[in-house]
């Protein structure tokens, strides 16, 4: 009894001595960690920065998200996991990496799904996207939002002009089932590897090329090490934001909500960013001696016909949810 009242004393003391009330300790903002893999001046980046700022203002400063950028954090699929036992908030990643966790994903990421980015953002952004959003609490994520990522394209030390070319050559893939499907569809050899060891493993002939969209081949540099670019646009994949479901289970549904909407008004600006950052891209990587071979529209048929396979091995819930994306008009 003495002890409790020696606590409540000290308590009461504090409180009135350093001034902490109850109401100015729950004032502390809930800090929430995003991880990112690409540069801080990357559009992707400078979308996820919107989206905290967004947050902060809409929230009053009650929810801080920082940005953690070139892979401070790690690398994607280390940081999935992470988010998934609830040691990391939030990152954004490529659907491709959630894909090996989320299989569902498949059904958004396959080659030459999408007809355009409109088709895809149509998607995206209406009830397929948002029950596939849902679907991630399953697998203990919450699916906070989407970004643009453009077309994927293959890059080579070799110059490859053909479909055909592809036949035997070493290729890096993102650590995911289907884009490991996608490349052996193409008679290549798939080699899957974090982001960050595609450099060095070009560099050194572990790989003879990869796949990616103009801004990642300019960021990365990997145009010093595969200088043969080949405009296939064989995938167009979607960047997606996950949260941690343990964590967000303990915010309000009010704060989650608020989350989730300040994802969607990112995209626009997000989006505006990417579309101006390609073209930089593209031009830039020409500027410095890559060789880029554009497909005739009869060679993107063979591709697309190599592909057909990929298709056929898909289970009967994924091709449910393809016949759906197409019929979207
Ligand atoms: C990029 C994507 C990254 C990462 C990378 C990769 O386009 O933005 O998140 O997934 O591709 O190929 O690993």
């Amino acid at each position: 009894m003495k002890k409790m009242l020696t606590v409540f004393l000290v308590l009461l003391i504090a409180t009135f001595v350093l001034n902490v009330s109850p109401s100015k300790v729950s004032a502390a903002p809930i800090v929430m960690k995003l991880a990112e893999t690409h540069p801080q001046d990357y559009p992707t980046t400078k979308g996820d920065y919107e989206f905290a700022r967004l947050v902060k203002e809409r929230s009053n400063g009650r929810i801080v998200v920082e940005v953690f950028h070139s892979k401070q954090l790690g690398e994607e699929r280390a940081v999935i996991e992470q988010v998934q036992l609830g040691a990391i908030d939030m990152t954004r990643v490529s659907i491709s990496a959630v894909s090996a966790f989320v299989r569902d994903l498949d059904a958004f990421q396959l080659p030459y799904l999408y007809r355009d980015a409109a088709h895809m953002w149509k998607v995206l952004n209406g009830p397929i996207g948002d029950e596939i959003l849902k679907k991630h609490e399953a697998y203990n994520f919450v699916g906070v939002g989407w970004f643009e990522a453009g077309s994927r394209n293959f890059y080579t030390k070799k110059q490859v002009k053909t479909v055909g070319d592809l036949k035997g050559m070493k290729i890096r893939v993102q650590q995911a089932p289907l884009m490991v499907g996608m490349v052996e569809a193409l008679g290549a050899v798939a080699t899957p590897l974090p982001f960050g060891e595609v450099y060095s493993a070009l560099q050194t002939g572990v790989v003879d090329g990869a796949e990616n969209n103009w801004p990642s081949y300019l960021s990365t540099s990997h145009y010093e090490v595969a200088k043969y670019f080949i405009v296939d646009e064989h995938t167009r994949v979607p960047e997606i934001t996950v949260g941690s479901k343990k964590v967000f289970d303990k915010l309000s549904k009010e704060d989650r909500a608020l989350i989730i909407k300040a994802m969607k008004d990112a995209q626009p600006y997000q989006f505006k960013l990417w579309v101006d950052f390609e073209k930089v891209a593209e031009k830039t990587v020409r500027d410095k001696g890559s060789t880029i071979t554009q497909v005739s529209p009869a060679e993107k048929q063979k591709f697309m016909n190599a592909m057909k396979p990929l298709y056929d091995k898909q289970p009967s819930e994924i091709m449910a949810v393809v016949n759906k994306i197409r019929a979207v008009k």
